[in-house]
């Protein structure tokens, strides 16, 4: 476990540049320099006891973090949860799980397969939310997981890691809209995520969201390479609620569409 929540953010950001090579020049683009306040940062994890969602979350509840809000995702067979910190310039963390147990018996065997690869004491140690994979698989079993699951194809490709990092547009100093900052990133060359519209909610639901698709990069499989959707980044709007402080939660039928930034595309 990390004793530093700085150190801790740090080290995911490294790693999420590293797998997302365009996040820097979305960072460049959009803050000109000027530092970016994330909103939050989201992991994605099977439902086994031994990586399950409990277990991302413990490295963040040991650093102060707090459980707020849980959410459902039915047709994408996935839970999630969401943490805050006391001091809310720290970015919030959405954690969800895929439900295992919903899924054919091939591709649960090949799920299982890769979390008895997983070293038991992994999950404690200090660069777990950043380790990646802990197994192999083929490009054979990845297509296997890719038909019923595209998250789950995600998770056998880059493990545990940061998936995306969201730009507080609260905090933004550059920009006050979502829709100004969504024409920058497309004049710019930026492919968004288009599923239930470029903008996913509003100030109706006190939360506006947008994301890029993931950049592609090449991931060795136990038999060949692929060139496959690694991360991407979003971009949060928080509004007021009626007691006049800001909504600090998600939006579930927003969240849905998000999930759908790493679908393999054209
Ligand atoms: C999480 C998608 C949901 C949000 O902000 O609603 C989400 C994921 O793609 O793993 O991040
Ligand atoms: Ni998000």
């Amino acid at each position: 476990m990390h004793n530093n929540v700085e150190t801790l953010f740090a080290n995911l950001w490294q790693d999420y540049v590293a797998m997302t090579p365009s996040a820097l020049k979305v960072h460049q683009l959009l803050g000109d320099g000027d530092e970016l306040i994330n909103d939050h940062v989201a992991f994605r994890t099977f439902n086994i006891d031994k990586v399950g969602l409990e277990k991302l979350a413990a490295h963040f509840l040991a650093l102060g973090y707090e459980e707020k809000g849980q959410y459902n995702f039915e047709q994408k067979k996935l839970k999630a949860k969401h943490f805050e910190h006391a001091d809310d310039t720290k970015p919030k963390v959405f954690i969800s799980e895929l439900l295992v147990e919903e899924f054919s018996a091939p591709v649960q065997a090949i799920i299982r397969k890769m979390v008895d690869a997983v070293p038991a004491d992994a999950v404690n140690k200090e660069n777990f939310l950043y380790s990646g994979t802990h197994w192999q698989v083929s490009s054979e079993e990845y297509q296997t997981l890719l038909n019923e699951s595209e998250y789950a194809a995600w998770v056998s490709a880059w493990g545990f890691r940061a998936n995306h990092f969201t730009v507080s547009l609260n905090h933004l100093k550059r920009y006050t809209l979502l829709s100004d900052v969504n024409d920058k990133l497309k004049e710019a060359g930026f492919e968004l995520n288009t599923s239930g519209g470029e903008i996913k909610g509003g100030p109706e639901v006190h939360l506006a969201q947008s994301s890029t698709m993931a950049d592609k990069m090449e991931v060795r499989f136990s038999d060949k390479s692929l060139v496959i959707p690694s991360c991407f980044y979003e971009f949060a709007q928080r509004y007021a609620m009626p007691n006049g402080k800001l909504y600090t939660g998600f939006v579930a039928a927003s969240a849905d569409k998000i999930f759908e930034s790493t679908n393999v595309g054209m």
